[in-house]
C-alpha cells in the first residue's frame, strides 16, 4: 500500500503529539507544525526510530497567513500531498468575565484558533482538492457545542470551529474530501497550564479529583474516523471524560 502523510498542526504538546505518535504507529509519514521546533525534533527523532515513518517539521505560527502560506508551498512537493490534515494547533487565554476579559488574550484565541485553522486549511485544500481526495479533521470541543461561565471567547472560537467544519463539508463534498470534527471534554494537557499563564496550581485543580481524558484518547478517535472506509464520513464526535456530563457539570471524588 502506498504511504500515506498526516499533516498535525500543534504537534508539540498534549493532543497533537499524541496524534503524531498514533499515525506513526499506523505507517503514516507525518508533517508535524508548531512554534516550538526543538519539542518536534525530539518526537520526530523518537518515531523515526520507532516506526520507520518519514517526517518532516514546519516550525510555524499559525496565526501568521504569511508564514503559512509560504511554509506550505516551499515544502518539497512530495510532503504536499496531504492525506489527512489534523487542524489541533488552538489554546485558551484567560477566564474572565465579558467586561474585564483581556484583548490580547481574545485576539490570540481568535488569532489562532479561527484564523490559524481557516489559513491552514486554505493552503493544503486546494492539493485535496486536485487530488480528488483528502481527510481534514478539525479539534473542536465542548465548548463549540455549549457555553460556560467565563468562557465567552474560547467557545465562540470553538463554535466557529464546529460552523466551519459543517461549512467545509458542505463545500467539499463533491470533491472527494471526507470532513470531521472530534469535540473533547476536558484532556490533561498543558491546555490549562497555557490558559492560566503558566500557573500550575491553577491549572491543576481542573483535574483534581476526577479522572479526566488523556491526549490518546482523543487520537484515537481521530484515528477511528480517519480508518473508516471511503463510504463513511464521521461528521462529529464528542467525547467526555466518564466523570463530566457537560461543560460544566462534573462529578468530583471526596
Ligand atoms: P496543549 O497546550 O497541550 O497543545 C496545544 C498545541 O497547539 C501545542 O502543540 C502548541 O504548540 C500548538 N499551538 C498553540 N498556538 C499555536 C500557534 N499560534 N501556532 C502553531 N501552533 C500552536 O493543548 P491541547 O493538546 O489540549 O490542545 C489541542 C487542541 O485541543 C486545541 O485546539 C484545544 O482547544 C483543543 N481542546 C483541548 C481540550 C482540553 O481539555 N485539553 C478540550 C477540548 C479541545 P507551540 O506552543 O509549540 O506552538
Ligand atoms: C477545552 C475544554 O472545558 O475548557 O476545550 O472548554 S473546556
Amino acid at each position: 500500500m502506498a504511504k500515506k502523510t498526516v499533516f498535525i498542526t500543534g504537534a508539540s504538546a498534549g493532543i497533537g503529539e499524541a496524534c503524531a505518535r498514533v499515525f506513526a504507529r499506523e505507517g503514516f509519514d507525518l508533517l508535524l507544525a508548531a512554534r516550538r521546533i526543538n519539542r518536534l525534533e525530539a518526537l520526530a527523532a523518537e518515531l523515526e526510530d520507532e516506526y520507520g515513518v518519514n517526517t518532516h517539521l514546519l516550525a510555524l505560527d499559525v496565526r501568521d497567513a504569511g508564514e503559512v502560506f509560504s511554509a506550505f508551498s516551499n515544502l518539497p512537493g512530495e510532503w504536499q500531498q496531504v492525506d489527512v490534515l489534523i487542524n489541533n494547533a488552538g489554546l485558551s487565554q484567560g477566564l474572565d468575565p465579558i467586561h474585564a476579559g483581556d484583548i490580547g488574550d481574545w485576539d490570540r484565541m481568535i488569532d489562532t484558533n479561527v484564523k490559524g485553522l481557516l489559513y491552514v486549511t486554505r493552503a493544503v485544500s486546494p492539493i485535496m482538492v486536485a487530488r480528488q481526495s483528502g481527510h481534514i479533521v478539525n479539534i473542536g470541543s465542548i465548548a463549540g457545542k455549549e457555553v460556560y461561565p467565563n468562557g465567552n471567547v474560547y467557545c465562540a472560537t470553538k463554535h466557529a470551529v464546529d460552523a466551519l467544519t459543517q461549512g467545509m463539508r458542505i463545500d467539499l463534498l463533491d470533491k472527494g474530501i471526507r470532513v470531521t470534527a472530534i469535540h473533547p471534554g476536558m484532556v490533561e494537557t498543558e491546555f490549562s497550564t497555557v490558559r492560566f499563564k503558566g500557573d500550575e496550581a491553577r491549572a491543576a485543580k481542573v483535574y483534581e479529583n476526577l479522572e479526566p481524558l488523556m491526549a490518546g484518547d482523543i487520537a484515537e478517535a481521530v484515528w477511528f474516523a480517519v480508518s473508516r472506509p471511503g463510504h463513511v464520513n464521521v461528521n462529529d464526535m464528542l467525547i467526555m471524560p466518564t466523570a463530566q456530563a457537560n461543560a460544566t457539570t462534573v462529578i468530583r471524588k471526596k
